[in-house]
């Protein structure tokens, strides 16, 4: 059994978009972000960095894995599927994988930070993180119109890149004229392990957890 900590976020949904792809059993600790739980001392035993996603592979002495980039790739070996062995099909997969880790998720990530949460608006930044995921999802776009997924088949790649893509209106980013990507949105959005990846966790406060899990999180238990 595959433990996932995670919170509804771009990041998060790679980790639980690929554990339902794969269909590997998992169960779901939800972790509040707003309450600072992935800063606490026994979540940064689990990730140092003190974000989410984490797993902890139950069945594998509790071995842990930390970066949403590293999480796909273990899954994916742990399963024999989403990421192929040869080596340049491999290659192509990883390319897409890490153009997605250092390139789009930073970069949009910077644009939702200064176009939602600065305290002070300041249009160089909010331009600057705009154009650059603008200029990085164009690149998907050109990637896309030439084949149905980045890298082959379906792929660990297709997952990240979607899981940040999807979201492109939340950083303020027009998407009508990229038709390779919105092609490829709308068809991955389709998928059933995708929908269901993507609800997953439950909003907090409705989801199911133990009285020690709920302690753990930081939260007051209301009985
Ligand atoms: N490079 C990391 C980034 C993880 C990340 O930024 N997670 C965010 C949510 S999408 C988070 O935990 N934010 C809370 C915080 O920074 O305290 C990964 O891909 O796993």
């Amino acid at each position: 059994m595959i433990k996932l900590y995670t919170a509804p976020t771009p990041n998060g949904h790679k980790a639980s978009v690929a554990l339902e792809e794969l269909a590997l059993p998992y169960e779901v600790q939800a972790i509040d972000l707003g309450q600072g739980v992935q800063k606490q001392p026994w979540f940064l035993e689990l990730n140092p960095n003190g974000r989410i996603p984490v797993i902890v592979d139950q069945g594998a002495d509790n071995f842990a894995v930390f970066e949403s980039g590293a999480i796909l790739i273990y899954l994916a070996e742990k399963a024999g599927a989403l990421l192929p062995s040869d080596t340049r099909a491999r290659s192509r997969v990883l390319q897409w994988l890490m153009f997605q880790m250092g390139g789009v998720g930073p970069m949009m990530g910077q644009a939702n930070v200064f176009l939602r949460y600065a305290p002070e608006k300041i249009p160089y930044a909010i331009e600057r993180y705009q154009k650059e995921s603008l200029r990085l999802l164009t690149v998907l776009d050109q990637q896309l119109r030439k084949s149905e997924f980045l890298a082959g088949d379906y792929s660990i790649a297709d997952i990240a890149n979607f899981c940040w893509a999807r979201t492109a209106s939340w950083s303020g980013l027009e998407i009508e004229q990229l038709l390779g990507l919105k092609r490829w949105i709308d068809q991955i959005s389709e998928r059933p392990a995708v929908i269901r990846g993507l609800a997953i966790p439950a909003p907090i406060g409705g989801e199911k957890l133990s009285k020690t899990e709920i302690e753990a999180t930081g939260r007051k238990l209301v009985e």
